[in-house]
């Protein structure tokens, strides 16, 4: 063992720093298995003052960090980089675990950074309160992992992304200094708001070991209503409808032909509707069902399916939801998570196939699908091979010619670092480099995410 390898086990347990290539495989593969690196052992911290050992041995040697929490992120972050300079120590968070009980006065939580999204969420509900995050990677994707992505999911158009819920954390900087700001204050004006500036870090900045939460009245849901459409034109304007006649919109999303199409293949689903559409709208209705009687003031599309149970509610977001496994069965994906506002984002989505098949080739396929009420759609290109990014390159120039964003709520990881200036000026580039330097000056945290 070097003697790195023997203070991290001084600090963590000799058990919890795994050396075994066979261990490590499965922490170096990203989700999609586009993203692999190298790393020297992944270290499992218990506590913030294990975290803060880890870090310190790490950054007196200049040995890189990489934080994982559930490694569901999409854009490559979670995993060492392919051609880093030297191999990495992972940190894994899921040993992080404290769940404190709900303060239902408050109406907050404190919770350990490797809770699951499906534990916090679980935990809320049974004292009658609801987390405003959630998305299908739900039980694995931790409460670290949400706020370093500023996860945003199916909720965001109700709740707001991951930094909306976001009170306060405590974390570590790689001089062992370990921030707390746990007191869930909701009137505080203290100077510079570092917990805000982790929301969205992607592991540059520090390591998040726990968080306090905002949590909202548990509310009933509805209904679910799933409406074939001709594109993605009449879903935003179905979605704006929706809007004005049900506040109690929760969630609105779209789909297309080609993702439904592979999501009943791989998971022996029927037809949802009556006939096949070029595109549909899901959207959640919260309230009573009396409230939710006011779908009749709608002008639906003559063939949409409207559940009311549970068990019908499930199997319409079951299209939605098992787009991302049902893509990654049929090949190993380009993903490509862009915002566009609302009122062009039909100019995008027809320029879009066009853009991917001249940098990708005739044989591209191209899945679409998102949350259409936040304008984020999710473009996933199957076909080139992972290492060429071409097609991301095109896509997300694409989508900065209309206006848009680079990224709507996965990140920029290493998948987009070299194009973050599509989206941000050279000033705020700077600035945040800044701050980079600033919190982390001997840059171990995450090299080459976010940053090229
Ligand atoms: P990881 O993948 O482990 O890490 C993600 C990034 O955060 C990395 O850069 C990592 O270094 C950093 N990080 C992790 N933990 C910490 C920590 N404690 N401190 C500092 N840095 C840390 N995302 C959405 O936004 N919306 C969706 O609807 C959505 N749906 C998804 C559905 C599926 C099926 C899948 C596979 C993914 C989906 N994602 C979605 C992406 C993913 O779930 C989110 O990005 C999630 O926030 C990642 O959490 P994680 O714990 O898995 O983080
Ligand atoms: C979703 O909305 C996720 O389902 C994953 O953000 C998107 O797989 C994707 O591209
Ligand atoms: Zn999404």
């Amino acid at each position: 063992m070097s003697s790195l390898e023997a203070d991290l086990a001084m600090t963590v347990g000799a058990e919890q720093v795994l050396t075994d290539p066979d261990l490590l495989d499965g922490y170096l593969w990203d989700w999609t298995r586009r993203y692999t690196g190298a790393a020297r052992c992944v270290a499992r911290p218990g506590s913030a003052q294990e975290v803060a050992g880890v870090l310190r041995c790490c950054a007196d040697r200049g040995v890189p960090v990489v934080t994982q929490g559930g490694n569901t992120g999409l854009v490559g972050g979670s995993v060492p980089g392919a051609g880093a300079k030297q191999p990495a120590v992972l940190l894994s968070t899921r040993r992080l675990r404290r769940l404190d009980p709900v303060d239902t006065l408050a109406a907050q939580v404190t919770a350990g950074a490797g809770v699951t999204l499906a534990e916090l969420r679980a935990h809320a509900a049974a004292a009658g309160l609801e987390y405003g995050v959630d998305l299908a990677a739900r039980d694995s994707a931790t409460v670290g992992g949400t706020i370093a992505t500023n996860a945003g999911g199916i909720n965001t158009i109700r709740y707001g992304p991951t930094r909306a819920q976001l009170l306060g954390v405590e974390a570590v900087l790689t001089d062992g200094s370990v921030l707390s700001r746990m007191a869930g204050l909701a009137a505080d004006n203290t100077g510079y708001d570092l917990t805000q500036l982790l929301a969205g870090s992607e592991g540059t900045l520090a390591v998040i070991t726990a968080a306090r939460l905002r949590l909202w009245p548990a509310e009933p849901v509805a209904a679910a209503v799933l409406a074939g459409v001709s594109g993605v034109a009449a879903a935003a304007n179905l979605y704006a409808e929706i809007r004005a006649h049900l506040p109690g919109l929760r969630a609105a999303e779209y789909l297309e032909a080609a993702g439904l199409d592979l999501v009943r293949e791989a998971a022996g689903l029927p037809l949802p509707l009556g006939r096949p559409h070029p595109a549909y709208l899901l959207a959640e209705i919260a309230g009573t069902p009396e409230q939710a009687e006011r779908l009749g003031e709608v002008a639906l599309p003559d063939d949409t399916a409207v559940a009311l149970d549970r068990g019908g509610r499930a199997a319409l977001w079951a299209y939605r939801e098992r787009h991302t496994e049902a893509i990654s069965k049929a090949g190993i994906p380009h993903k490509m998570d862009v915002a566009i506002p609302l009122g062009r984002i039909a100019e995008f989505r027809g320029e879009l196939d066009g853009a991917v098949r001249a940098a990708g080739g005739p044989d591209c396929r191209v899945i679409v699908f998102g949350h259409i009420g936040a304008g984020n759609l999710h473009v996933n290109v199957l076909g080139p091979d992972p290492a060429d990014e071409a097609v991301d390159e095109a896509v997300l120039r694409l989508a900065a010619a209309f206006g848009g964003t680079i990224s709507a709520e996965h990140g920029i990881g290493r998948a987009k670092a070299g194009l973050l200036h599509l989206s941000r000026s050279p000033g705020e580039i700077a600035a945040m480099r800044a701050v980079r330097s600033a919190l982390d000056p001997s840059g171990v945290l995450n090299p080459g995410v976010l940053f090229t």
